[in-house]
């Protein structure tokens, strides 16, 4: 491809509730888009990274110049592209995978729109429909929780998800589990709040059939995952560990879990994303698509993703009602617990720009 124009895009978008875990509250996204004009088609990419460092290292500010000062003068010094070469052309760039994401997402997009085929089909794709769920942030009070839970159930939920820290963990799954019933499938997240010291702890969480406990520890700190899988009996899964396919390999060698959550921001693309799932594949353990709040871009990105075979456990990929008053695409619809996979070329939706432009957005425009 011959890179025309990139354009970034930011605004923020108001959450429809505050969503709080155990590093933080968000009351909105702060959105940047990256736009890719070729010669014959346009792409688009989100880039997920949050306002602060507190999920991992990377922020909006960080990402949004890492783009402007790097990522894009590598791209353009280095001429045509594809999409697939991309991570090769700023592999000098270290970590920074939120914004390299976005950049590959919007190439991608791209190619895809040139060439007529979707992203699923590209990915590999063998879902026409994939199952979700919902991601619950902790609540002022447990019976919150119940209420906040038992209103996405109604809404067609057939997964929820809690977030936990130490002194909202076990009173407040225990709740949930009884207000909600043996077949809603429950799982927690605890982004890294606990110790070494609190496996017994949250050992009591095995009575609730949890589908999976979800880093309970720090990061680098596989090798209290592992002893956490050993103690107890709900699986113990990974989100900000997997940063690579390197990083997934070791966790797995150590038995340091036993799923893991693939996120396309935080692995630094829909490629590294597609690896991933295919050493799990390998290894015969199941993955599922984390979230990051995404807009209806980097959701149509999700969608595609988790339509691959090993993508077995619901998504962190709710419809858009669960996050915004209005996306900025068309809408996501839940139907039967699952969103529908686009089949249309590259990401399959349709950026509002109007609407973008009424949020406030700035745009900034680079060229060759
Ligand atoms: O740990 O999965 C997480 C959102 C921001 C940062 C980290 C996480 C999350 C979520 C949101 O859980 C899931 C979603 O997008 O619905
Ligand atoms: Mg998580």
């Amino acid at each position: 491809m011959k890179i025309e124009v990139v354009e970034l895009l930011r605004f923020e978008l108001p959450l429809v509730r505050p969503f709080r875990t155990s590093f933080g509250t968000q009351n909105h996204r702060d959105v940047i888009l990256v736009r890719v004009a070729t010669d014959d088609s346009v792409g688009w990419g989100e880039c997920v990274v949050g306002v602060d460092p507190f999920y991992n290292e990377e922020y909006t500010d960080a990402a949004y110049e890492v783009l402007v000062r790097w990522l894009i003068p590598m791209v353009f010094a280095h001429g045509p592209l594809t999409a697939e070469a991309f991570a090769g052309v700023v592999a000098n760039v270290v970590g920074n995978k939120g914004a390299k994401a976005a950049f590959e997402m919007a190439l991608l997009d791209a190619q895809l729109r040139a060439e007529g085929v979707s992203l699923n089909s590209y990915l590999g794709g063998t879902r026409s429909t994939v199952p979700v769920g919902v991601s619950i942030g902790i609540t002022p009070t447990i019976d919150d929780l119940v209420t906040v839970s038992q209103s996405y159930v109604a809404d067609g939920y057939a997964r929820l998800k809690l977030k936990i820290e130490p002194g909202f963990d076990v009173e407040p799954v225990r709740r949930v589990r009884e207000a909600v019933g043996d077949a809603v499938m429950l799982q927690v997240d605890a982004n890294a709040a606990y110790t070494a010291d609190d496996i017994n702890h949250l050992a009591k969480l095995d009575e609730f059939n949890l589908l999976l406990i979800e880093q309970p520890f720090e990061p680098d700190d596989l090798l209290t995952h592992a002893a956490m899988a050993r103690k107890v009996s709900t699986p113990v899964c990974l989100d900000e560990s997997i940063v690579s396919v390197g990083a997934t390999q070791t966790a797995l060698e150590l038995a340091a879990c036993s799923v893991v959550n693939v996120k396309v921001g935080r692995v630094g693309g829909l490629l590294a994303s597609r690896d991933i799932h295919d050493l799990c594949a390998d290894r015969g353990v199941p993955v599922w698509c984390g979230g990051m709040l995404e807009t209806g871009v980097g959701r149509a990105a999700n969608v595609a993703l988790a339509s691959l075979p090993n993508f077995t456990l619901p998504g962190d990929i709710s419809a858009s009602a669960r996050y915004f008053d209005r996306d900025i695409t068309e809408p996501w619809v839940l139907r039967d617990s699952s969103l529908d996979v686009p089949q249309t070329p590259g990401l399959g939706v349709i950026v509002d720009e109007e609407f973008v432009a009424r949020l406030g957005a700035t745009r900034e425009l680079f060229r060759p």
